[in-house]
């Protein structure tokens, strides 16, 4: 893809069958045009950050490469959301599924509705442990909560 940059989306759900979400997701992203997947990570179950009282999240990270801006890179991960029929009845609260725009090449964007890099991705280790897999150079910026961050068995999939 001419002109490609690579970029990274956080996904995350705490509702309903949460692989199933993260799965769809994945599936939704494969089948986008002007993006090729290059990598999902491994799956974590991690300790919600903020909000009222909730459950436990399913939260990995996509690697993309797009010749998407960073505006419509979040249009596309909207439309996703909406796929999963996401309802927000609380803000920080328990959703389907969350899809974040992470890292976007070296775009810059500071937007009331979009900031980008993420401005919070570098204190959260659900973010982080996960990128890191996926970009060795994120290993030395591990936040110290990451024993809220555990490995499971689940993976998701990309075609062969
Ligand atoms: O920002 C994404 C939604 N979210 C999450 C999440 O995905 N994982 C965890 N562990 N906590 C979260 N709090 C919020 S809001």
């Amino acid at each position: 893809m001419t002109g490609a940059c690579r970029a990274y989306l956080g996904i995350g759900s705490n509702l309903g069958d949460r692989l199933s979400y993260l799965q769809l997701a994945v599936d939704h992203l494969v089948a986008e045009d002007d993006m090729t997947v290059v990598a999902v990570s491994p799956v974590y179950e991690t300790a919600p950050v903020g909000g009222p009282d909730q459950p436990d999240y399913l939260n990995a990270v996509v690697a993309v490469d797009t010749t998407l801006t960073a505006r419509e890179l979040l249009g596309v991960a909207q439309g996703i959301e909406v796929a999963a029929e996401r309802v927000r009845t609380v803000r920080w609260g328990p959703r389907t599924l969350d899809v974040d725009v992470l890292l976007v090449g070296d775009e810059r964007v500071d937007d009331p509705d979009l900031v980008v890099p993420h401005p919070r991705m570098t204190e959260r280790a659900f973010v982080v442990v996960p990128l890191a897999d996926l970009d060795p150079s994120w290993c030395t910026r591990i936040p110290a909560d990451s024993d809220a961050v555990r490995p499971t068995r689940l993976a998701l999939t990309l075609p062969e």
